[in-house]
């Protein structure tokens, strides 16, 4: 009984990091060679760093077939787009002020998060 206790916290404890802690490599590498990739429930690399000030183009590229994942939703910039599957999408962004601006899928299971500073 205890044991079973034990694994079923292990199991809500990993679930609680996947969807909520853990937050994948800040990528810095420049934008315009960046390809978001969506698939396996995650953004990678789910943290994108862009220049404030400027417009920025996003691409993302969807192989996850789950319907949650066709949406990319920036609930901060009031911005969705519908994601193809197994094609490269573009999604342009206006030009930014410094701070954090989540993205998630429909259901907010796929989390990242576009960091937006002065260069
Ligand atoms: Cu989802």
């Amino acid at each position: 009984m205890l044991i079973v206790n034990l694994i079923g916290l292990l199991v809500i404890a990993l679930i609680v990091w996947w969807f909520w802690l853990y937050k994948g490599e800040t990528q810095a590498a420049a934008v315009d060679e960046l390809v978001i990739q969506v698939a396996n429930g995650s953004y990678q690399p789910s943290q994108i760093a862009v220049p404030a000030g400027q417009a920025t183009t996003l691409r993302f590229f969807r192989s996850d077939e789950s319907p949650c994942a066709a949406w990319l939703i920036f609930p901060d910039l009031d911005l969705s787009e519908e994601l193809p599957i197994g094609e490269s999408k573009s999604v342009l962004l206006p030009p930014l002020a410094a701070g954090n601006y989540p993205f998630t899928c429909q259901m907010q299971m796929y989390r990242g998060n576009l960091v937006v500073s002065e260069s």
